[in-house]
């Protein structure tokens, strides 16, 4: 699939492309051969890539998606699957995605999914953790846990269950059956389906869309969403950043005066809201 945009690369990796255009960053799998399954590496670096778009305050939203037009992410790469996990060149099993499933989650930035064609196995969480979901019509999604001999109980099952609602995410696990675009679509696995030479053009129009937005508030909000779900983790990230509205309000800022002047802190002339 040829891209449209003239985008940037922020790091040269082995296994994935960053790159950036206009304020959105592009994390993408680069093993089309393999329909873009993961080994440890590639999970690595795009922890590493997702780190950095965090970290760059030109970025405001990211783009994760495969290169080559047939897939997203097939999950894990079953040839380097061993004994407790995916083995990388140090010989150690890793269940590294886990990791990268919660950044996703946790990253205060929207992180939109362009998927073209497979979307399966951990691909298929990948796409579910994500905050939005732009889809090709060639785009087909699905579990095979239970054929291969692995499954994903959390983000994979529960999240996935709040999306669709429990008959279908269980129907989703328990019969591995591969859904097309309209599918997904309709039980709102996804959010809207386009053609395949559309779909670069339309996931950047969203990205653009998300970019004119105020980012405290999309933080806020995605922080929101996820505190309903995730208990007293997501609201410790909802909390964190209610900190860092109220470090930015004159209140705060006299408490950190008053105790580096060594003097009583004067909050009388804050107001007491109703
Ligand atoms: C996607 C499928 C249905 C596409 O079929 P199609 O179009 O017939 O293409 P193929 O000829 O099958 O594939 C083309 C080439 O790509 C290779 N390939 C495809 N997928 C994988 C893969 N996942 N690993 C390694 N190679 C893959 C094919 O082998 C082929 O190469 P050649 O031509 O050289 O033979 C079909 O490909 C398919 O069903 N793929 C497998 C999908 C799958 O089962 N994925 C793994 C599912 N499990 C996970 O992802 C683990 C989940 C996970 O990560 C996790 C989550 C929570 C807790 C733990 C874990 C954990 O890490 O285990």
């Amino acid at each position: 699939m040829e891209l449209k945009y003239p985008w940037q690369t922020l790091k040269d990796y082995k296994e994935i492309l960053f790159q950036q255009y206009n304020g959105i960053a592009r994390i993408s799998i680069n093993r089309p051969e393999k329909h873009n399954a993961f080994t440890p590496l590639t999970v690595q670096e795009m922890s590493e890539a997702m780190e950095l778009a965090r970290q760059n305050p030109e970025i405001g939203v990211i783009i994760l998606s495969g290169e080559g037009g047939r897939a997203f992410c097939s999950g894990g790469d079953q040839s380097v699957r061993g004994h407790g996990g995916y083995i990388g060149e140090d010989t150690v099993p890793r269940l590294n995605v886990l990791d990268l499933q919660m950044q996703i989650r946790r990253i205060p930035k929207p992180v939109v999914a362009m998927v073209a064609g497979w979307a399966i196995g951990g691909g298929h969480v990948l796409h579910v953790v994500c905050d939005l979901t732009v889809a090709a019509d060639n785009a087909r999604f699905g579990q095979t846990g239970p054929n291969v001999g692995s499954f994903d109980g959390g983000f994979g099952a529960s999240y996935l269950a709040r999306i669709v609602g429990q008959k279908k995410a269980r129907e989703i696990w328990y019969l591995c059956d591969q859904y097309d675009a309209q599918d997904a679509l309709q039980m709102g696995l996804v959010n809207k389906v386009v053609p395949l030479e559309l779909l670069e053009e339309t996931t950047v129009a969203w990205c653009q869309k998300i970019l004119e937005k105020s980012p405290m508030a999309l933080r806020m909000l995605k922080s929101a969403f996820n505190a309903e779900l995730d208990g007293q983790a997501g609201i410790q990230e909802l909390a964190g950043n209610a900190t860092l509205l109220y470090y930015l309000t004159e209140e705060a800022k006299e408490g950190k005066n008053a105790f580096l002047e060594k003097r009583k802190p004067d909050f009388s002339k804050y107001p007491k809201f109703p």
